[in-house]
């Protein structure tokens, strides 16, 4: 087996046999002005020295190289390849700086003038201009104009995940988070036009909802039986789609039939059961902000100096969310060892916890090589957590700023499997917890603010257009062959040839 890693930058194409020495200088010869032969010639040449030279253009290309082009011819070119959407990281060259790496041997430094200068482009339509194809390029605030349009597409993203088809779900997701990034509200397919990552199927359903008020699929979709048990099944904590797929195929539909038919629960299951009224419900800013208190005295508690920082969600700006994540490190580098059991140990004592589960930091740079940690889950120390929560704390800290001393009195008489009611002076919150080193902290940040899409898409172009891998605990130059360092999340976003764009705007 070829690592999937090296398949990918010798696949497209049949391409050249003989060995490439440098692998990561994907080159492509503009035939415009040039000619077939001239082409030909200095292809054969180029590979007979061991470079890179594809046939047709791709994603995978890093440098277009071009003779008695402008610039605009180029970028006009290339924006007709790519649909407008002109990938940044890909060097527009004169045949000058194909002549000296000849010359050389091998791919000399791309300076100033092997640049072709490409001029702003003039008006036009600017929402096609301006659109980039992966969400990380992309400011897309928490509020946007098409949420009719947003909330049928991610129905059917929802329902993609619930039947394990990860492509489809990401297809659809890719299509909504374009139409949050638009500056207003789209009233006619026009208003699409040369926006990326629409396929078909998202067409379908946009222009029959412009046309109709709602498409019959989404509205199908969202009365379904399998869509309305996968949700409910699903949204027990502990329970993942395989176990809701399976439970739904005997026949088994909300947390009740579960209850109801004594099915096996794990404990994390139990309590998600038994909370589940609790957890179902949004959890308020009001809400997080009285834990964040509880979390700093707990930290402070165990280990002062320790830094804590409000993540997911919530640092995006959100009003609610389903749980409130917490990053936790320590300034001085292995501080921060064996934290967690202390964390929760002193919220124990203090009866704020109703369940909670940590898992053990099992990251390790030397054996997880890059590759492994390129998914989304990544090995902090950390744990899931279900907190109860005063709601006279919350009242109070809502009226004023009350003090982590007014909240920390959660002990009172339950009997364990009780479902509590309304009228219980507490409920139940999501929290989790993560411990970091600070020398990961700025990529565990990063990691974990998210949306999720935004996630994933940073760590596609890391792929995909800078050779890099990027996790929540490191960065991985292939080309270099190094770790780069990072303190701050400004300096990955740099890293990566992408503009900073802040926490509020990653609402993918
Ligand atoms: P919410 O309002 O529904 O809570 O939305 P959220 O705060 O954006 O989502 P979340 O599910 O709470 O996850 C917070 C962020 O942590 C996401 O961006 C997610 O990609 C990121 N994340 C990691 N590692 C892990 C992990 O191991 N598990 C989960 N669930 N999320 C992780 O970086
Ligand atoms: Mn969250």
């Amino acid at each position: 087996m070829i690592p999937l890693k090296r398949r990918k930058v010798s696949l497209p194409v049949h391409q050249q046999n003989d060995s490439c020495k440098f692998p990561h200088v994907s080159i492509f010869i503009l035939e415009r002005k040039m000619g077939t032969s001239r082409r030909a010639f200095l292809t054969r040449l180029g590979r007979s020295k061991g470079f890179l030279i594809k046939e047709t253009y791709s994603s995978s290309i890093t440098h277009i190289v071009s003779e008695n082009n402008s610039g605009d011819e180029v970028q006009a070119w290339l924006d007709n390849q790519t649909g407008r959407d002109a990938s940044s990281s890909v060097h527009l060259l004169d045949i000058r700086w194909f002549t000296e790496s000849m010359e050389a041997g091998h791919p000399v430094i791309v300076q100033d003038r092997h640049i072709l200068k490409v001029n702003p482009k003039p008006n036009g339509d600017p929402t096609a201009m301006l659109m980039k194809s992966y969400a990380c390029q992309r400011r897309t605030p928490l509020k946007h104009h098409n949420s009719l349009l947003t909330e049928a597409l991610e129905i059917l993203a929802q329902n993609a995940e619930y039947n394990d088809n990860e492509g489809r779900s990401v297809a659809f997701r890719r299509a909504a988070s374009v139409l949050k990034a638009l500056p207003r509200r789209v009233r006619s397919m026009e208003d699409l036009r040369c926006l990326p990552c629409l396929g078909d199927h998202s067409q379908r359903v946009i222009k029959e909802i412009l046309e109709d008020g709602s498409s019959r699929e989404v509205e199908s979709t969202r009365q379904s039986e399998q869509y309305q048990a996968m949700k409910a099944l699903i949204g027990i904590f502990g329970v993942g789609v395989r176990t809701a797929d399976r439970w739904f195929r005997e026949g088994l539909r909300s947390p009740d039939d579960l209850i109801r038919t004594g099915q096996q629960l794990n404990r994390e299951q139990q309590a998600g059961v038994q909370y589940y009224d609790d957890l179902q419900k949004p959890v308020t800013k009001a809400e997080a902000d009285v834990i964040s208190d509880i979390v700093e005295k707990a930290v402070h508690a165990v280990l002062p100096g320790a830094e804590i920082q409000l993540m997911g969600g919530f640092r995006r700006g959100k009003e609610v969310g389903h749980d409130v994540d917490y990053l936790i490190t320590h300034p001085e580098e292995g501080k921060e060892e064996g934290l967690m059991p202390k964390i929760t140990n002193w919220l124990e004592e203090q009866g704020l916890l109703l369940y909670q589960k940590t898992t053990r930091n099992s990251y390790l740079e030397k054996m997880d090589g890059p590759a492994r940690t390129s998914s989304n889950m990544d090995r902090f120390e950390r744990c899931f957590s279900i907190f109860k929560l005063q709601k006279s704390a919350v009242s109070c800290k809502s009226n004023s700023s009350a003090s982590a001393e007014d909240v920390s009195t959660g002990r009172e008489s339950e009997r364990p499997g009780e479902h509590h009611s309304e009228a219980s002076g507490w409920r139940a919150v999501r929290v989790d917890l993560v411990v970091s080193p600070y020398s990961q902290f700025a990529f565990a940040t990063l990691g974990w603010t998210g949306s999720k899409l935004f996630e994933r898409e940073l760590r596609r172009w890391a792929g995909q257009e800078k050779h890099m891998t990027l996790s929540s605990h490191t960065l991985y130059d292939s080309k270099q062959n190094l770790y780069l360092r990072a303190k701050t999340e400004e300096e990955i976003f740099a890293y990566l040839g992408l503009e900073f764009i802040p926490p509020s705007e990653r609402n993918a």
